[in-house]
């Protein structure tokens, strides 16, 4: 399946997520990016589905992402970094877009700091998804092929 497809899937990573596999090992695993997105990309086929996979580190460009995602995908998964914590302008273009969106976190932000308990992604999400490292994609994936096809 490729991207102009109906099971297409946008996934967003957001700030710093690029580092993945270079630091920090103990919160956030030994994979960097590009494995994840090997394996969702695998996950995805085996749902008949496939998925747009991508990071930034820049706000703007994320929102204009999950504008493109109107015409160009049917579901979102989103991790979106500190921008969880932070960004009105991230949950307002998730709730403009009305897609499904399940948000997902490598750590669990729950046993984390204060600041990484509240998140603005939440209000726009189906549902949430954290502490499971890279498998929280894969659970997204399999919780949205039955989303989508209801
Ligand atoms: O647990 C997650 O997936 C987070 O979204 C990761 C964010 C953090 O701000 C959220 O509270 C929880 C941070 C991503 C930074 O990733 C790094 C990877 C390697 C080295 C340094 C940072």
């Amino acid at each position: 399946m490729t991207e102009s497809t109906p099971g297409n899937i946008l996934v967003i990573n957001g700030p710093n997520l690029n580092l993945l596999g270079t630091r920090e090992p103990e919160i956030y695993g030994k994979e960097t990016l590009s494995d994840i997105e090997a394996k969702c990309r695998k996950h995805a086929a085996n749902l008949d589905m496939s998925v747009t996979f991508r990071q930034s580190n820049a706000e703007g460009e994320i929102v204009d992402w999950i504008h493109e995602a109107r015409t160009t995908a049917r579901a979102i998964i989103i991790n979106a970094g500190a921008y969880t914590h932070t960004s009105v302008a991230l949950m307002d273009a998730l709730l403009a877009v009305g897609l499904p969106v399940i948000e997902v976190h490598l750590s669990n932000i729950f046993k984390r700091e204060e600041f990484r308990h509240h998140s603005y992604i939440s209000p726009a999400a189906v549902g949430v998804i954290c502490g499971f490292g890279s498998r929280g994609y894969l659970l997204a994936l399999d919780a949205l092929a039955d989303i989508i096809e209801k």
